[in-house]
């Protein structure tokens, strides 16, 4: 567990800037034992399928579609569920959020070398539908390898966190337009393989491409204080049918039954 003093100020940073880093939480031996694990996730057959709804893709280096995401993770992964719900995590998450944190969501992504990042957005955003108070949403990030600007780490934009932004007039509803943002309040935290970021619902963020020789490999669960059962389960099945409905993930699937079909 962590001192609580060291609790006392991420608490405090966290509601301050948006986000927290949490150092010390896992040993050696339990990242040696992620970081095997994920290895071994990314070997399992299937995972290449463009119709496993479990894994999504992103533009490489050369422009094809590289497989980076596992969502979700957590049940086919006992050491990974481990990682999320492990009691320290447990512990410094209650302190920080003043309350009991349930799993809403989880998701692994391994940005090889050469992939692309994402855009400027607001997790919160993606769960409106939720009707929960933003304050009891954040997103965890457990580095499995070290991660900074170069390797594609996510970025912040300092005390942002206040709000859900507008989108763009063409797109009101959408992700907000990072130019109404400071730029001088991004930071772009440094971080050491075990550390972890947690991050308000309503934090601006982003990430780069990874320019590094390594892949930036984390878990990313997300958590709710709630006393309400069931959340993830409710997440997921509308999560799947949302898939379906807005066929995402399914761009290489498409583009490969288009070339069939013309053949
Ligand atoms: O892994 C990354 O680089 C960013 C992921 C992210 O921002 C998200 O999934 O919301």
């Amino acid at each position: 567990m962590m001192a609580a003093a060291e609790l006392a100020e991420n608490t405090e940073q966290y509601w301050k800037n948006g986000y927290t880093v949490l150092r010390g939480l896992y040993s050696a031996d339990e990242i040696a034992a992620f970081r095997a694990e994920c290895d071994r996730l990314w070997s399992l057959d299937g995972l290449d399928d463009d119709l496993n709804l479990r894994t999504e893709f992103r533009r490489g280096p050369d422009g094809r579609f590289v497989f980076d995401r596992l969502d979700p993770v957590l049940d086919i992964s006992p050491p990974l569920n481990g990682a999320a719900t492990h009691p320290a995590l447990m512990d410094a998450l209650g302190t920080i959020l003043g309350g009991s944190a349930e799993i809403l969501k989880a998701k692994l992504i391994r940005k090889e070398p050469g992939v692309n990042g994402y855009a400027a957005h607001q997790d919160f955003l993606y769960w409106k539908w939720l009707d929960t108070d933003p304050d009891a949403l954040c997103t965890v990030v457990v580095n499995l390898f070290p991660s900074d600007e170069q390797s594609g780490g996510i970025g912040f934009y300092r005390g942002s966190h206040q709000r859900l932004l507008p989108g763009p007039p063409e797109n009101p509803e959408g992700d907000f337009d990072p130019a109404q943002l400071d730029p001088s309040t991004i930071e772009v935290p440094a971080l050491d393989a075990g550390d972890v970021l947690v991050f308000h619902s309503l934090a601006p963020h982003f990430s780069g491409p990874n320019n590094s020789d390594r892949p930036r490999t984390v878990l990313l669960p997300s958590y709710c204080v709630t006393d309400e059962a069931g959340l993830y389960q409710r997440y997921y099945k509308r999560e799947v049918v949302r898939r379906c409905k807005e066929m995402v993930g399914f761009e290489r699937y498409f583009a490969t039954l288009d070339s069939v079909e013309s053949a």
